[in-house]
Parts: structure tokens; sequence; C-alpha cells
């Protein structure tokens, strides 16, 4: 494959400063080499700046940063729009979840222009889905999903209403413990796909993960995976400023990327969430890179013996 990176160093949607840094610990952590190493060819965009934003007036007060939510969300969206275009695969670098909302959005804009449905696979511990009027913390990282799926209120973002929306039946959110009283009504009444992790525990996350992978091949989509750091236990993922206990293992988030890799559907990723402020020695970055690797191919036979 021809990878290309993009690094998004949005830090002002989370409530914790620090994801800034995100980029450049993956690009410590060797993700480009490791991903030659599997044979792809990897090109590194370096990062992005947010779109200057003319004067704008917060819907909410609550919000925090809401025009860096708008330059960084313009900016993601035309870069991401344009590779969306080219065959090339983009792995966008994070920061913060609400960089997904540029991320997500031009990749929907791209594939309405090949006519391919894209389909969204949200791995996270929170569904990411207020409005800027139901969020009570004004993170906005808590935000993009409901943007993407055509929620009113939103205009701002894109300076005009979201064209390509998701349909709310092509986003499967994974591994999810922490849904607020709002985005849960939200989500039932929109009919998005949300697995937790009482069902992880009871089914089994490959029967989780299986139909819904048919669906996109079915519907000749295209895959956009959203991999937010606390999807993982914060045992093994502790660099992420909203922890949440029970969350994914090392076995099964390595299981759903091979499934990925297996199924050849996935078109872009995101890398979302990483705090090095808060990491072990480099230790969570290395596990996002290696998670890559293994959607990007790398099987257990030609796993290095000691990861970390
Ligand atoms: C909580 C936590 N639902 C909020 N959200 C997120 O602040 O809105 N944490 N996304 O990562
Ligand atoms: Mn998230
Ligand atoms: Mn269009
Ligand atoms: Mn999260």
């Amino acid at each position: 494959k021809q990878i290309v990176l993009v690094g998004a160093p949005v830090d002002e949607g989370a409530g914790q400063r620090g994801c800034l840094m995100g980029p450049d610990a993956y690009r410590t952590a060797g993700l480009a080499g490791m991903l030659e190493a599997l044979g792809h060819t990897v090109a590194d965009h370096g990062n992005l700046a947010p779109a200057e934003v003319g004067p704008l007036r917060a819907p909410n007060p609550v919000l925090k940063n809401y025009r860096a939510y708008v330059g960084w969300t313009r900016a993601l969206h035309d870069k991401a729009a344009g590779l969306g275009a080219a065959s090339v695969f983009p792995i966008y670098l994070g920061g913060d979840h609400a960089m997904a909302a540029g991320s997500v959005s031009g990749q929907a804009r791209a594939a309405a222009a090949r006519n391919r449905p894209l389909f969204v696979l949200w791995l996270d511990a929170h569904s990411d889905f207020h409005t800027l009027e139901s969020t009570a913390s004004g993170n906005l990282h808590g935000t993009p999903l409901a943007f993407l799926c055509g929620l009113p209120g939103f205009d701002d973002l894109l300076g005009s209403p979201l064209e390509h929306t998701l349909k709310p039946e092509n986003v499967e959110i994974l591994g999810v413990r922490s849904i607020d009283r709002e985005e849960r009504d939200m989500l039932r009444g929109l009919g998005v796909g949300v697995s937790d992790m009482r069902r992880i525990d009871e089914e089994g996350i490959a029967p989780l993960l299986r139909p819904f992978l048919e669906r996109v091949r079915a519907a000749d989509g295209l895959l956009h995976v959203s991999l937010d750091v606390d999807f993982l236990d914060p045992e093994i993922a502790p660099a992420v400023g909203t922890t949440v206990p029970g969350g994914a293992s090392f076995r099964e988030a390595h299981l759903v990327m091979e499934m990925l890799h297996d199924s050849g559907l996935v078109t872009s990723l995101d890398l979302v969430e990483l705090n090095p402020f808060l990491d072990e020695r480099g230790r969570t970055a290395r596990l996002m890179v290696d998670l890559a690797g293994s959607l990007f191919g790398r099987r257990v036979f030609d796993r290095p013996t000691r990861s970390f």
C-alpha cells in the first residue's frame, strides 16, 4: 500500500493538554519504518496547522476552544478530501479525537465523489456523540461522531451544513463503556451500532465485528477506522487523559486489527488521544504502532519476541 502519514497535533478538544505531542511520539516509536518493513511505501506529509477562522460566537458557553475546533476541522477536512480522492491510505496521527470531525468528514466527501458509501468503525471507551448543546464537560473531543452523523448545530465547523453525513447504520462503535445519558438517547434514536464491553465479554469481539465487516463488503463500502487509545485497557495503554477501566485487552485489540487486515476493506485510519506526557517510556505509543502493524499485515510469527 501507499501510506500517507498526516500529523494532526490537536489538543484543544481534550480536557487535558498533551495530545499535540502524539504525532511525534508515533514517529519516534518507528511507525514509518515498521510499515516499510511490512512492504508498504510511506510518505510523511508532516503536521497540519489549523485553518484561520474569522469571528465566531460559541453556541454554548461551556464549550472549550471552540474556534480551534472549527479551524482544525476545516484544515483536516480539506486535507482528507484530497487524500481520499488519491489512491493512498491515509493515517491521521492525533491529536485528540476532535480531529476526526475533519479527517472523517473529508474521507466521506471523497467517498461520495467515488459513489462509495463510507463506513466507520469507532474503537473507543466513549461514544463521542454529544452535540454542542448536550455536552456538559465542554470538551469537544466528545462531539465528532454526532457531527459526522449529521446532528444539528454544527454548521460553523465547515461554514455550511455537512453535506456528506455518515448513515448512522454504517457506524459501529466497539468497546464502549462510558456513555452519557444524552448520548445514549441520541444513539438509540438514530440506530447507530453500539457494542459495549459486556457484549464483548458475553459474545466475543470477533463475532461482533464480523457481521459489520460483511455489511461493508456487501455494500462495496470504504471503511474508516478511528482508534482511540482509551479503547484499550488502561493497564496496557496508560497514556490517555480519559482512561476507563475494563477496556480491550492486548489480544482483543490485535484480533480486531488482524481481522480488519484480512478483510481488505480498510481505506483510512485515525490514531487518536495518545498523550505522550502521560506515557511510561513510550509504552503506549509503541503499542499503538504495534496495533497499526497488525492492521497492515503483520502476523504473529513475524512480530518481534519482545515488543516492549
Ligand atoms: C464525556 C467523555 N462523555 C464528555 N468523553 C470523551 O466529556 O463528553 N472522552 N470523549 O474521551
Ligand atoms: Mn474518542
Ligand atoms: Mn459532493
Ligand atoms: Mn475515548
